[in-house]
């Protein structure tokens, strides 16, 4: 099927109730099954992931969605194990994990040759996929992985997770580059399943939300360090995709209450309380700051969107608009097509005042875990 045929129902499901209300009770008060989702995260540099990760295990924890795995988009890093300290802080210790193998972003940064070293000492601050490192080194006992690549191929994780699913059921939300999408769907049939990817993937999830790609073009970063997996992916792949695009994100910001938790010990605090300017930096120079994506409120909240819009839908928090993102030229740049009758993909706008969704993240970030270490 290609992704100019997707059905205008399938849009409009997007829409309904059981997609955008409450897991719990949607807006009739009619029960509603939590939201089946599978979280794909850079957890590189930036640290809005660890902000949408909180958000997905607090809604986890209000019975809104049902974690499936919480795979990695980079390799030979920390990043598998940060995500095994947050799941372990929220008391998900054995959620699936995952990360991509033999291709894709390696190592501290997007342009990094070489893998990190994991046994080496933590270092300066700058730089170093330090913030990462840091949490494996205050929180030792809580991960598994210190090396990425010593987890789980991320395409056996899928694959066995989606294989194991009701139909049209799955969810992905993903906050970092593309490599895994790519990966799965080229896939082929194994023991785990007789589908190949893009079949399996067919069968199985309903949609794809990505933060992703720049409006109404440019280079993103999640879209453009693995460009040629996001052309190949946003191309072929054969559900609707709804995007969180950078211009929703980048003056959405939230986190500043979570840096200001009053609580011992929480991995989610420390990222936030260690890379959140102060106020007083940011009174002094907001233009500066928010050229790099920082507000009184905190960090651009471009990946906790990303699961709002994963889990609760479009509405009532986002307008959204139809049309297609792809990939164009050869050096990650990405552009947006409208398309309102027959576009395959959705971006979303502001409907709620931004201010406001920040604040529906930041309750959810700052929630005590229901069942974790505190
Ligand atoms: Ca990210």
């Amino acid at each position: 099927m290609k992704n100019a045929m997707i059905p205008i129902c399938l849009f409009a499901a997007l829409f309904a109730a059981g997609n955008t209300s409450l897991a719990a009770t949607d807006g009739n008060g009619k029960t509603t099954a939590p939201v089946k989702v599978i979280f794909d995260t850079d957890m590189l540099t930036d640290f809005d992931d660890v902000g949408a990760l909180a958000c997905l295990h607090a809604l986890a924890d209000a019975g809104e969605c049902e974690i499936l795995a919480t795979i990695s988009s980079t390799r030979g890093n920390a990043s598998v194990g940060a995500v095994q300290v947050i799941n372990h802080y929220y008391g998900r210790p054995n959620l699936p994990v995952g990360a991509p193998k033999g291709m894709g972003v390696l190592g501290a940064h997007t342009g990094a040759k070489v893998k990190v070293d994991s046994s080496a000492p933590l270092g300066e601050k700058k730089g170093g996929h330090y913030k990462y490192r840091k949490l494996l080194a205050d929180y030792p006992g809580w991960y598994r992985y210190a090396d990425s690549d010593d987890a789980p191929d991320a395409n056996n994780v899928y694959r066995s997770v989606l294989a194991a699913q009701p139909d049209n059921s799955v969810v992905i939300c993903s906050v970092g580059f593309i490599t895994n999408m790519r990966r799965l769907l080229e896939t082929k049939p194994d023991a785990i399943s007789p589908l190949d990817g893009k079949a399996l993937v067919a069968k199985k999830v309903k949609r794809w939300v990505a933060m992703a790609c720049r409006y109404p073009d440019g280079k993103e970063y999640n879209s453009m360090w693995d460009h040629e997996s996001s052309r190949i992916a946003f191309e072929n792949w054969p559900t609707p995709i709804l995007f969180s695009d950078w211009q929703y994100g980048h003056d959405c910001f939230a986190g500043r209450a979570v840096a200001e938790m009053k609580v011992e010990r929480s991995p989610v605090k420390d990222v936030f309380a260690n890379n959140i300017p102060s106020r007083d930096q940011i009174r002094k120079d907001s233009h500066k700051w928010l050229r790099s994506g920082f507000g009184m409120g905190g960090r651009s909240a471009w990946d906790e969107t990303a699961v709002l819009l994963a889990v609760r839908g479009v509405e009532p928090y986002f307008n959204a608009e139809r049309g297609t993102y792809r990939m164009v030229g050869d050096k990650g740049d990405d552009e947006w097509a409208p398309d309102a009758e027959n576009g395959p993909h959705i971006r979303i706008t502001q409907r709620m005042p931004k201010a406001e969704v920040a604040r529906v993240i930041d309750e959810l970030m700052t929630r005590k875990p229901k069942n974790g270490k505190n």
